[in-house]
């Protein structure tokens, strides 16, 4: 039996270098060189075609490649078959840094300093202290919750939205549509870090951007469909919005046509604020296979219905 592996990245022979040393009886057919589809018993796959993993009859479960699995569920086609995602420190800590680093650009006004530079402007500004600063993490889950802490031992004063209410330590959680308005009202920097769902595509809109202190900023680490990409335009062109950091858009690669290349107002990143380390991720892909064959519950498992 073998596992079908499917990576988006340049980290193919990585992975496959991995695998050799942490499983070497493993067999793994990276696709689309899959061989014999009847001997595939699981996948680890990164955007997998639509109507592809039906191909498989063999298939035991489905593991996504990354901590998102909107990439599965797009395809209508998904076998019905329990799917897991990636939860692991090393992804979590590349997200925190990234994170942490976007928030104290916006708050330390590095986009205000940069366009001063050009201008060869030497003016200071404004600057309030952290605890003068509240960030609002939509998204209070494995990712949410670590930059949330992280930020929370920077001084900021850290609040978070959910579906359900959390406890972490120093957070004030709000949850669901009835207190996201409460939420939004104070958040001066808005973290994105949501699954995308039918619930949270289209949720950074306009009426959202409205609900924000004016001049506030937006980091959207999350994905691109909950950015209604004109509504945020306009927010920015507006001034209610001085900044948005983009790391996850609509159309990957972003197309070269696209206004937020050169929007002054924007900083855009290749999709790059974290990824799944082989490293540490084997493990749980391994194991997983083992507890699927032995019929015992498998590790992070996600909720079909819910769609994370
Ligand atoms: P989790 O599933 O651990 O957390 C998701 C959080 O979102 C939970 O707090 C959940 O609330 C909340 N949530 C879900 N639906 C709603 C809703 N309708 N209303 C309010 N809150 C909601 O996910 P992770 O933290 O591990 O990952 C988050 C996302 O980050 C991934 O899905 C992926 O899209 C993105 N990501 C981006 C990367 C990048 O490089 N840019 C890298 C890795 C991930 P509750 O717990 O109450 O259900
Ligand atoms: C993920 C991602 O979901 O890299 O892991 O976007």
């Amino acid at each position: 039996m073998a596992l079908l592996f499917k990576s988006g990245s340049t980290r193919t022979q990585w992975w496959l270098e991995e695998f050799k040393t942490q499983a070497p009886d493993l067999e793994v057919r990276v696709w689309p060189e899959v061989g014999n589809t009847a001997e595939i018993d699981f996948a680890l796959v990164w955007l997998p075609e639509p109507g592809e993993l039906k191909r498989y009859p063999n298939l035991k479960a489905i593991f996504s490649l990354g901590a998102g699995v909107d990439h599965l569920f797009r395809d209508p086609d998904l076998p019905k078959l329990p799917v897991t995602r990636v939860v692991d420190v090393n992804l979590t800590r590349r997200m925190t840094e990234y994170v942490v680093l976007q928030v104290l650009r916006h708050h330390r006004q590095s986009p205000a300093y940069e366009e001063q530079q050009r201008r060869s402007q030497w003016q200071e500004l404004k600057q309030p202290a952290a605890d003068q600063r509240t960030v609002g993490i939509m998204g209070l889950g494995v990712l949410g919750a670590d930059s949330g802490e992280k930020l929370v031992n920077l001084g900021f004063n850290v609040i978070g939205w959910s579906r359900t209410k959390k406890q972490v330590a120093k957070i004030k959680s709000y949850a669901g549509t009835a207190e996201l308005d409460a939420f939004l009202g104070q958040s001066e920097i808005l973290v994105c870090l949501l699954p995308l769902t039918r619930d949270t595509e289209d949720i950074l809109n306009a009426r959202t951007f409205a609900k924000l202190p004016r001049g506030a900023s937006l980091v959207n680490v999350a994905r691109g469909a909950h950015v209604v990409e004109s509504d945020l335009i306009a927010a920015l062109d507006s001034e209610q919005l001085s900044h948005a950091t983009l790391d996850v858009f609509r159309k990957e690669p972003l197309p070269p046509e696209s206004p937020f290349w050169l929007h002054p107002k924007v900083t855009v990143t290749p999709h790059c604020a974290s990824y799944t380390d082989p490293r540490t991720v084997i493990s749980q892909v391994v194991e997983n296979m083992r507890r699927a064959r032995a019929g015992e519950p498998l590790l992070h498992t996600v909720d079909i219905t819910l769609g994370y």
